[in-house]
């Protein structure tokens, strides 16, 4: 049985992850390939419970490296029991986020060296990476904007301030330039169904997808 392929969403706050998420998952479905979505911080039960601990309390609940390890730990349960066997068995899978976002959070957002952040990435999960991973890319402005319609306001992390939020998106941009073999760089300020479309161009293109008109 061919492997499963691992497909990531990644982005800042408000750029569209969940909506994209379940838009692709569902197309790649209806082109007969058998696809299930997931998220980070969370995914496994072991993770969500993490998740928790991640997401509630103030901003300054965990210092960065705490953070981190944290992360690690939820995404090391993550990938063992949930994406590996998934993969294995044939199924697709695709991430609302992944380990680029603890890159652009932990590191370029919060200041926690790169490299150390590879080397956690390696201890955790050694080469474990995904085969594809799409960026939304939009202004801190407006991804702002649409959360604060939702009144999500609250999550901790939203807490942070612009010039944090601006960081995530020069970060999340230098690590699509640093991987171009595995990043695809997507608008994410047309409406649904455009960065919809754009998405599946992209996995079409990369992974080889013929999906339905
Ligand atoms: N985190 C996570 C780290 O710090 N390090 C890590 O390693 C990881 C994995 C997760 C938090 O954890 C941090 C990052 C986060 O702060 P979360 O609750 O999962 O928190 O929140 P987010 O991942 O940020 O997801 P959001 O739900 O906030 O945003 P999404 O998923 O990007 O956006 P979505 O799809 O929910 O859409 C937001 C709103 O915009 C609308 C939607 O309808 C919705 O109302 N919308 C659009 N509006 C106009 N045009 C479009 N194209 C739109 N697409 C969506």
């Amino acid at each position: 049985m061919a492997r499963g392929r691992f497909i990531t969403l990644e982005g800042g706050e408000g750029a569209g992850k969940s909506t994209q998420t379940g838009l692709l998952v569902a197309a790649l479905v209806a082109a007969g390939i058998a696809a299930e979505r997931t998220r980070e911080p969370g995914g496994s039960r072991g993770a969500e419970d993490i998740r928790g601990l991640l997401l509630e309390g103030d901003a300054e609940r965990w210092d960065a490296v705490s953070e981190a390890l944290l992360l690690y730990a939820a995404r090391r349960d993550h990938v063992v029991r949930l994406i590996q066997p998934a993969l294995a068995a044939g199924t697709w899978i695709v991430s609302d986020r992944f380990a680029d976002s603890t890159l652009a959070y932990q590191g370029y957002g919060r200041g926690l060296p790169l490299a150390d952040l590879h080397e956690l990435h390696r201890f955790a999960l050694g080469e474990f990476r995904p085969d594809l991973t799409v960026i939304l890319d939009l202004p801190v402005a407006e991804g702002l904007g649409r959360i604060g319609r939702r009144s999500m306001l609250s999550d901790r992390f939203e807490q942070l301030d612009r010039e944090f939020h601006q960081r995530l998106r020069d970060g999340f941009l230098a690590i699509a330039r640093g991987d171009p073999a595995r990043c695809v760089v997507i608008d994410a300020r047309p409406d649904c169904d455009s960065v919809h479309r754009a998405i599946r161009a992209a996995v079409g293109a990369r992974l080889g997808v013929a999906f339905a008109a």
